[in-house]
């Protein structure tokens, strides 16, 4: 797949003024121009409405013209694509009446595509926020992990270029072809894993490894091929364990591995969520190690006692390799990203791996058996946790990750009544910004099950915070995908327009905040995490764009930081 390409205005091919083909045309336009001279204003304005009309349809059924307008979008906003055609057609209207005629229609056409399709304004927003963002990281914080937008400086936290990494496939798929250039430069020249730091083997896998993958796939350059396998074989340490359930840190460049220092247990979602990059590592390399250690976890998880109905834990041991923390069951935070890779690794693979495809819809029954409630003043439907047989009705906002992945399944072939909670949970995570002050997300929400005409919705002072995070955004993709239903996008455009209002720092930038609910005072909290530009906008950028074709669902899985990873193509039978 190859970036849209950069074109600063569309041309037209005029014939040749000396070839025969013009002087035997020019006596037919000479009449033609007469006979709509003799015609009444009216007439000349139907014809020409008819024609633009003609030429809009024409244009957009033209894959190669749609392909220029897509690379347009993110080089230039709305009015100055409007103004950059303008010109050309006053341009082309100093030539003869001719072409007056055409420019004339060609100009109408050009106003009537752009107020006919919300599509162009919103995907040059989405570019305008990534250049604002980039702008912020490019002067204060390059090659670092973290910009901090308000002090104008950075934060470390692995010291390898996360967010630079994190953002390499989303710069070029929004065709951002200069600054992906030099992202890539540093990439080559700075990005070195011979370092004495230790890593956490799931965020560095997500982000670096699936940033690298993704990134190879779109661009087909070796480079970051290369810079995967140098740092997956330094990841590997992490799986020498008496479990072979891997350690949650890794010390890249000693090649050392441990648990945090507090515990010698790892997060199930983090030792279950690295497994799409390390199988796509193998296959690339033809090298099994990797694929094997990750399989090898989904194969101990898959036998373990201790689910419930599919549910799992939070924790496990990578001593004894079995679960800790038994009967605490959630899909936020700490379990969230497992029931996502269980269903995306069955896709990846071909839907060949029934223990995966066992476990999934386990899983889902388990969710809506145990987890899945409405709210008593609305009916909204959420998805709570389960503490020792205790229901508590509270959220993360990360949960909002599942009415996209249960539409996915449900594309996949998996039962309809799947996309039946995936559109009521899409409307619960849209709700959570909607009834907000500033249109945002708190980090959690707890859910009234009272039956009142008391709120839906209560945020306790400790939630109130948001982080620019992209689960949300990333479900209203998928919905729109499967279902076109714009209200999706409209959604979307809600929520990125919260994102500008609250968020965005003057001279480059986006912060989290601490307060959703205070629009006066959001209280910033100086800090851009590297998945809003790896994950919120690559998704709202595929929201609003039409072109189904771009990462199709049915060719690619994205990981849980939203990298594109390839479908496998099945074997030959
Ligand atoms: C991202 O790093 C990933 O989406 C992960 O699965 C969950 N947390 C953040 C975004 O919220």
């Amino acid at each position: 797949m190859y970036p849209p390409s950069r074109k600063d205005f569309i041309s037209l091919t005029l014939n040749d003024p000396h070839s025969h083909t013009y002087n035997n045309g020019k006596h037919r336009r000479q009449s033609c121009w007469r006979k709509w001279k003799q015609l009444s204003r009216l007439q000349r304005s139907l014809i020409l409405f008819l024609l633009a009309l003609l030429l809009i349809f024409g244009l957009l059924s033209y894959p190669s013209m749609t392909e220029q307008w897509r690379g347009k979008q993110c080089l230039h906003n709305t009015q100055l694509t409007v103004m950059v055609l303008l010109r050309d057609s006053l341009k082309l209207m100093s030539w003869t009446a001719y072409y007056t005629f055409i420019s004339y229609s060609f100009l109408l056409w050009t106003i009537l595509f752009v107020v006919s399709t919300g599509a162009v304004d919103r995907l040059a927003a989405v570019c305008d926020a990534f250049r604002h963002a980039w702008k912020g990281y490019k002067e204060y914080a390059w090659g670092h992990d973290e910009l901090k937008p308000i002090s104008r400086s950075f934060g470390e936290w692995f010291g390898l270029g996360l967010t630079l990494i994190d953002s390499l496939d989303t710069m070029w798929i929004l065709g951002l072809k200069e600054e992906f250039a030099e992202a890539k430069d540093w990439v080559e020249k700075e990005l070195s894993f011979d370092k004495n730091v230790d890593v956490n083997l799931f965020e560095t896998t997500i982000r670096i490894l699936g940033g690298l993958l993704s990134t190879y796939h779109l661009t087909g350059d070796q480079l970051f091929l290369e810079k995967a396998k140098d740092l997956g074989s330094r990841l590997m340490p992490a799986f020498k364990t008496p479990s072979k359930i891997p350690f949650s840190d890794v010390n890249i460049g000693k090649g050392i591995a441990h648990p945090p220092r507090w515990t010698s247990d790892s997060t199930l979602a983090e030792v279950t969520s690295i497994q799409l990059e390390f199988r796509e590592l193998s296959r690339l390399t033809q090298e099994p190690q990797y694929q094997e250690a990750v399989n090898e976890v989904m194969r101990l998880v898959h036998k373990l006692p201790g689910k419930q109905d599919g549910l799992v834990p939070m924790f496990i041991n990578t001593n004894s390799g079995q679960f800790t923390h038994k009967g605490v069951f959630t899909l936020g935070a700490r379990a969230d990203s497992y029931y996502e890779y269980l269903l995306k690794q069955w896709i990846q693979g071909g839907k060949a791996e029934d223990d995966l495809l066992e476990d999934y819809l386990q899983a889902v029954e388990g969710v809506k058996k145990h987890l899945v409630r409405q709210t008593g003043p609305s009916r909204l439907t959420f998805v709570g946790e389960l503490s020792h047989s205790r229901f508590n009705p509270k959220m993360d906002h990360l949960v909002c990750f599942l009415p996209g992945t249960l539409a996915l399944g449900a594309h996949n072939g998996l039962p309809g009544d799947h996309m039946d909670l995936a559109v009521q949970l899409m409307e619960t995570c849209h709700q959570m910004y909607q009834q907000m002050e500033t249109g945002l997300s708190p980090e959690i929400v707890h859910f009234s099950m009272q039956a009142s005409d008391g709120p839906n919705l209560i945020v306790k002072p400790a939630d109130r915070h948001n982080l620019l995070r992209p689960e949300t955004v990333e479900s209203l993709f998928y919905m729109y995908r499967f279902t076109k239903d714009p209200k999706y996008r409209d959604w979307g455009w809600d929520i990125l327009l919260s994102f500008n209002n609250y968020t965005k720092v003057p001279g480059g930038g986006y912060t989290s905040i601490n307060n959703v609910r205070d629009p006066v005072n959001p209280g910033p909290r100086d800090k851009m995490e590297s998945f809003f530009l790896g994950e919120t906008l690559k998704y709202l950028y595929l929201l609003f764009s039409d072109d189904m074709e771009l990462l199709s669902l049915d060719k690619y899985v994205f990981n849980t930081e939203a990298h594109a990873l390839p479908i496998w193509p099945s074997p030959p039978k």
